[in-house]
């Protein structure tokens, strides 16, 4: 994307770009092409108590931790944000989010509903923050993604699919949402709101001088 970084004309605060879905509606798919193209986007690494599954690098996809030691985080007021998923935790931490927004870096959050709940409720964050949620086209086409993937044991599909219908109906709680049937149109469309929030007057930085010098007032 031709996102000028840093801007020759202003500074701009980076903003929270959170993707919310079920589980299975292309999420992570979605996530990775935007960040494969945007050369002004990262991913905030969360940290989680759920085992490292094969092919999941420390760091990179998440930070592992037990159950202790992010215990002890929460307390520290580590995260943004943290919630119980499934069985496990999971939590943003807060540093390098705070430093890239304050740098002008725009970062990609793929949280659960009760996570952007919170950063929305927040009262610094809520105004960084610009929430998509994703669905399916259909419960059938849902169900024979969560299939295909076969990564997961067929019990765990299953309790997936329960989990869908509850995590969809928190739909209303998103600034925009977007209908996953075809991956290439859907990147398209959350380009689309990600670049027109880059403009939003709120996120300007040193705006009020730039005009003033266009105005030939100093
Ligand atoms: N609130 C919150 N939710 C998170 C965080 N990190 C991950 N999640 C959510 O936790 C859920 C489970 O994520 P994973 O354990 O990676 O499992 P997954 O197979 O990627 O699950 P799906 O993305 O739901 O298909 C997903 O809905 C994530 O969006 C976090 O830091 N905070
Ligand atoms: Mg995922």
């Amino acid at each position: 994307m031709s996102e000028q970084t840093p801007s020759p004309y202003f500074d701009r605060r980076g903003l929270i770009f959170v993707l919310s879905s079920p589980s299975g509606a292309g999420k992570t798919t979605i996530s990775r092409e935007l960040l494969r193209l945007d050369d002004n986007l990262v991913m905030s690494v969360s940290t989680t108590t759920r085992p490292k599954r094969a092919g999941e690098t420390e760091g990179v996809d998440y930070n592992f931790v037990d159950e202790k030691t992010f215990t002890r985080l929460t307390k520290d007021g580590a995260f943004l944000e943290h919630a119980h998923v499934f069985e496990y935790f999971y939590g943003t931490p807060r540093g390098p989010v705070e430093k890239a927004l304050s740098e002008g870096t725009d970062v990609l959050f793929d949280i659960d509903w009760q996570g952007t709940q919170q950063l929305a409720s927040d009262k610094n964050m809520g105004a960084d923050l610009v929430s998509v949620f994703i669905l399916p086209p259909s419960t059938e086409e849902l169900e024979s993604r969560l299939h295909r993937r076969a990564r997961d044991p067929d019990d765990v599909v299953r309790q997936r699919m329960e989990k869908a219908s509850d995590e969809m109906s928190h739909f209303p709680e998103y600034g925009y949402v977007i209908v996953n049937d075809d991956v290439e149109q859907s990147v398209g469309r959350v380009q689309a709101i990600l670049e027109a929030e880059r403009s939003r007057r709120s996120r300007l930085i040193g705006l009020h001088e730039f005009v003033q010098d266009l105005r030939g007032i100093d």
